[in-house]
């Protein structure tokens, strides 16, 4: 029998998120990790997230508070992690889509771990959502990072917005940009929050973005939102950020909304004390919470 591209190109681990034995054949929700960070250009060892927060989520108490349910009464499989091809970002690229392709023809809703945030660019065009939500200290709306790169972890929004119409998209937790990529973002319409914006007129800012989203939308969680203070292990920390509270507070007020798919990234765990990586799995719970009973 020819193998699925699912058998072909993943990978079991020993542990799996939320310590699920569930099969993808019997689950909603399956999550695949992306032990990728070729285009990272600070602190590289993102690739080390999957597994890290595999282990984080086994040790994490699965019941949401917030919306009244473990994560055991969820249908949820852990796929293993992608067979990447170091510093071939293309391929690696085509490979994620193709796997979370045939988990959307299977009417999954997929969930990918970090990894480098160049994922986004792979699984939101595969997930197909109407929407797309992000989470991020960084727009990532450069036009080449570094110079002469047109595909990195700090240029996949723009990558994105090329074939997406950027005022259907919300990055929220702004703070760290260059001139250059700002103006560009505001000349092609893309919706954003700064924390400026967001420490003046609070929770409501998101929630008026958010109010006009139609259909299904995708969420995509840059751990470097959240203060170094709560997640010292990322890629490129920036100070002046959301503490988990707040994060979470916006997580939650997309209930309602249709959750076609969601990931989690940029952890790193060599610079990690474990907070990042607690962090994550807190995220990743609710997330997936939000996600099954949407
Ligand atoms: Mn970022």
């Amino acid at each position: 029998m020819t193998p699925s591209v699912l058998e072909l190109f993943t990978v079991k681990p020993p542990e799996s998120f939320f310590e699920s034995s569930r099969r993808v054949e019997d689950s909603k929700i399956v999550v695949v990790g992306f032990p990728y960070d070729s285009t990272s250009s600070f602190r590289v060892g993102s690739r080390y997230a999957p597994s890290a927060i595999r282990r984080y989520t086994c040790g994490l108490e699965g019941y949401c508070w917030e919306l009244d349910l473990e994560v055991s009464e969820i249908p949820i499989a852990d796929a293993g992690d992608l067979v990447v091809v170091h510093g071939d970002t293309a391929k690696t690229l085509k490979r994620l889509g193709d796997v979370v392709e045939e988990l959307k023809s299977m009417e999954k809703v997929v969930t990918t771990v970090g990894g480098e945030h160049t994922l986004t660019l792979s699984a939101f065009k595969s997930c197909r959502a109407d929407g797309l939500v992000v989470f991020d200290a960084h727009m990532d709306f450069r036009d080449e990072y570094p110079c002469g790169q047109r595909l990195s972890h700090a240029t996949w929004l723009k990558r994105l917005c090329e074939s997406f119409d950027p005022s259907k998209v919300v990055v929220v937790g702004v703070r760290a940009v260059c001139k250059d990529e700002l103006r560009e973002a505001k000349r092609l319409g893309l919706t954003f929050i700064s924390m400026k914006e967001y420490r003046e007129r609070g929770l409501k800012a998101f929630r008026d973005a958010i109010s006009s989203m139609k259909g299904s939308i995708y969420v995509s969680v840059d751990v470097d939102v959240l203060d170094p203070a709560y997640a010292p292990g990322v890629s490129n920390p920036e100070p002046l950020g959301f503490t988990l509270a707040e994060l979470l507070e916006h997580v939650w007020a997309l209930r309602g909304l249709k959750i076609a798919g969601f990931d989690v990234v940029e952890v790193c765990p060599p610079y990690d004390n474990g907070c990042a990586c607690a962090c994550a799995s807190k995220i990743l719970l609710d997330l997936a919470c939000l996600a099954w009973l949407s």
